[in-house]
């Protein structure tokens, strides 16, 4: 009795254990992306488990974007980053989801006073103070975008909180965003963007923004980035009402 009222103690079914294994496996690098996913066939077998709760642990995580498949060659690690854009996640939580090292290179971490072009995205008085951080974001070596975040200062005071992680420092201060809105569009990276990105100029870029919210409805955050059209994919799935 006292195991069955323990919601911890609960099995998951077997697809979702298999499917979590999987992306410790992915996480810690134990497959490197790129390669190949041992056959649904020998999972099975190696496991003992059915090829129907293999398939199914596998088309979750090809929904996350975590293993491409390719027609008849397989299932593989992905390569290109996948990013879910119905999900409200920062890059840094992105990034280890995949087993790869976020890291920020700052040009500018510092507070001061909101310009008029971002008192009306953010709907701020003019003249309140605001942090802006402008970094290029990492993953281990490989730049993967420039993001331009301004963030206001009654929410959070001091541009030195915000070690690596933006989320990180306001989900402590209790003002993690809980709702977005982000606008993407096509764009060729100019010369010094694409420096910073270790691409050619002209490579096809996305440019991104993002307003993010609290549940009061105030304005957390106002990004503008970079991304590399090389290495990013942006899904939405989408439904009928
Ligand atoms: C993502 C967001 C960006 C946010 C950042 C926080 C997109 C296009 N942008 O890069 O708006 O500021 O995550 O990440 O997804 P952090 O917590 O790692 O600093």
């Amino acid at each position: 009795r006292r195991l069955s009222r323990d919601p911890g103690t609960h099995q998951p079914l077997a697809y979702l254990r298999l499917r979590r294994a999987i992306r410790n496996v992915i996480e810690h690098r134990d497959i490197e992306p790129g390669h190949a996913l041992p056959s649904e066939r020998d999972l099975a077998r190696v496991l003992a488990l059915s090829r129907v709760t293999v398939r199914k642990a596998i088309a979750g995580l090809v929904e996350e974007g975590l293993l491409t498949q390719r027609h008849g060659a397989g299932t593989f690690v992905a390569e290109r980053i996948i990013k879910p854009m119905s999900r409200l996640t920062s890059f840094t939580e992105d990034l280890r989801a995949r087993g790869l090292n976020p890291r920020s290179e700052f040009f500018e971490r510092g507070i001061g006073e909101v310009t008029p072009e971002e008192s009306m995205a953010m709907n701020l008085s003019p003249g309140v103070a605001v942090v802006r951080l402008h970094r290029v974001r990492y993953a281990g070596d490989e730049p993967l975008a420039i993001e331009r975040s301004v963030v206001p200062a009654i929410l959070l005071p001091d541009p030195m909180l915000v070690d690596d992680s933006l989320y990180e420092a306001l989900e402590k201060r209790g003002c993690r965003p809980r709702r977005a809105l982000q606008r993407l569009r096509a764009v060729l990276l100019n010369a010094q963007h694409a420096r910073l990105l270790h691409v050619a100029t002209n490579s096809a870029g996305l440019s991104i923004e993002r307003r993010s919210f609290l549940d009061d409805g105030r304005v957390v955050e106002f990004t503008s980035s970079w991304y590399r059209g090389d290495i990013y994919d942006f899904v939405a799935e989408l439904h009928t009402d």
